[in-house]
């Protein structure tokens, strides 16, 4: 049965009976699983700017999947990839062997790093990302003598993944108040949201760098020798873009590094050419300690994560007895040879067409075209950077996140379009691969949502 038959098969299933059998079977993450499976939402093929539904409906992507897709979908020479791949070789173990890819992989990456950094350690997704560099943070730590060093300090409304160490150093609180007592020893700054300062701001905000001193108070409470590191997305994404202010980024930089505390940049929406540099590290000029990426690394093809690590971090490691494990961490699929093919014709393509570099020339017209939705109903603020952007509503009283809850659905189902809502506020994320027209077709789209919402 090809995928189409099958989708529609699951879509008859779904309408035989109200609980959709045939759909009860797979626990769908982030889902609000009876409202899917009483009128699914299927996607059954992709390409270039589009998914297509069972029934053969194109389907215009404006958040590159969920942030992944950067190359936009089924790129030929990434697939091809990974076609040859699978077919010669298909796993092989990185636990005390290697393969030539993973080797390979870790050196284009330095290739297109600051140069500050030197080492790369793969794993499977961000989450998995994000739990390694805090670990790597904490032994680096330890490996130095300087083992009290064991706190952790986050961010209000930064997303690190569903990871126990992620939803610890996460500050959004529905992904954490199911799981109990997470990890010890966590702090969290403020988030940089203001409406009142900066509703409307175009780029980053000029008001807020200030906030990066309550770091300073964090510190003085628990006492900067006991802390590791501090972990933030330099553009928080999931939460509904939260652009950092001018200068924010630089302050936490100045403020870890007087206290030898190690700061990671979590870029694993960031990374890969989001906001029109290689990395966010690049486009603000600040260069962390640690950095996470994930999804665009395989623009979405494969899964996979990975951390960089500054110069002299790995080195820290690299001391007693020459067989002994320096690092007790590592996954089955570290470096999977799938993965890895991916990645590497995925930095060919981004390489071929300038991708990593392409959000910077479309960016201003990106910019005009979101904020032209500023006068539709409801429409509170609008924010943009790179080629990312966010329309925040104002909440219907009472009943919070429905209205971008409805004009997501309505996206899909009317216009043909995919959004991402959070709470009130719809992300966009366009493949980096998208058009000054397709920007504008995308917010002409919105607009006709956004007329219409009650
Ligand atoms: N860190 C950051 C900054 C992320 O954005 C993760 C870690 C976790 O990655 P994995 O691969 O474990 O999911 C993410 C993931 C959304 C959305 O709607 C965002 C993410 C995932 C799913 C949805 O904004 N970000
Ligand atoms: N659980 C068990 C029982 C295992 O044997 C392993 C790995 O060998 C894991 C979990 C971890 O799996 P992974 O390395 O894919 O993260």
């Amino acid at each position: 049965m090809n995928d189409m038959a099958r989708a529609q098969d699951l879509l008859q299933d779904a309408s035989r009976t109200a609980a959709g059998a045939g759909l009860e079977a797979f626990w769908m993450p982030f889902t609000a699983n009876r409202h899917f499976k009483a009128a699914p939402r299927m996607l059954s093929r992709a390409e270039g700017m589009h998914y297509y539904t069972p029934e053969g409906r194109q389907i215009l992507d404006a958040v590159a999947g969920l942030w992944c897709t950067n190359a936009g979908h089924c790129r030929t020479p990434i697939v091809e990839a990974i076609r040859k791949q699978a077919g010669e070789l298909d796993f092989a173990p990185t636990f005390q062997m290697g393969h030539p890819l993973g080797f390979e992989l870790a050196n284009r990456l330095m290739a297109i790093l600051p140069d500050a950094f030197g080492q790369a350690f793969f794993c499977n997704s961000g989450s998995e990302a994000v739990d390694s560099a805090l670990k790597i943070a904490l032994a680096y730590h330890r490996m130095r003598g300087e083992g009290q060093r064991t706190r952790l300090i986050g961010r209000e409304r930064g997303y690190h993944g569903v990871g126990f160490g992620g939803i610890s150093v996460g500050g959004i609180s529905g992904n954490r108040k199911h799981f109990g007592g997470l990890l010890a020893g966590v702090d969290h700054l403020p988030h940089t949201h203001n409406l009142e300062h900066n509703a409307f701001t175009k780029g980053q905000p000029a008001w807020g760098a200030h906030l990066a001193d309550e770091l300073e108070k964090i510190l003085a409470l628990h006492d900067p020798s006991t802390v590791a590191a501090v972990i933030v997305e330099p553009v928080a994404g999931s939460t509904g873009v939260l652009i950092p202010p001018v200068g924010y980024l630089q302050r936490l930089r100045e403020i870890t590094a007087k206290h030898g505390i190690l700061l990671i940049f979590d870029e694993v929406i960031t990374g890969f050419g989001r906001l029109g540099s290689p990395f966010a590290a690049q486009h603000f000029d600040v260069v962390p300690d640690l950095m996470t990426v994930a999804k665009g690394i395989t623009s979405g093809t494969v899964p996979m994560g990975a951390v960089f690590a500054r110069k002299g971090l790995y080195e820290a490691f690299m001391q007693g007895p020459e067989k002994s494990i320096e690092l007790f961490h590592g996954y089955t699929y570290s470096a999977h040879p799938l993965a890895c093919a991916a990645a590497l014709a995925t930095l060919d393509v981004y390489e071929d067409e300038g991708l990593l570099t392409r959000a910077a020339t479309l960016a201003s017209h990106w910019e005009q075209a979101v904020h032209s939705l500023r006068d539709c109903p409801h429409v509170i603020d609008v924010r943009n950077i790179g080629l990312v952007g966010a329309i925040e509503l104002a909440p219907r009283a009472g009943e919070p996140g429905t209205r971008a809850f409805d004009a997501f659905i309505r996206a899909f189902q009317d216009e043909h379009l995919l959004i991402r809502v959070t709470g009130d506020i719809i992300a966009l994320s366009p493949p980096l691969i998208v058009s000054a027209d397709q920007i504008d077709d995308i917010v002409a789209r919105l607009r006709s949502i956004l007329m219409r919402l009650a």
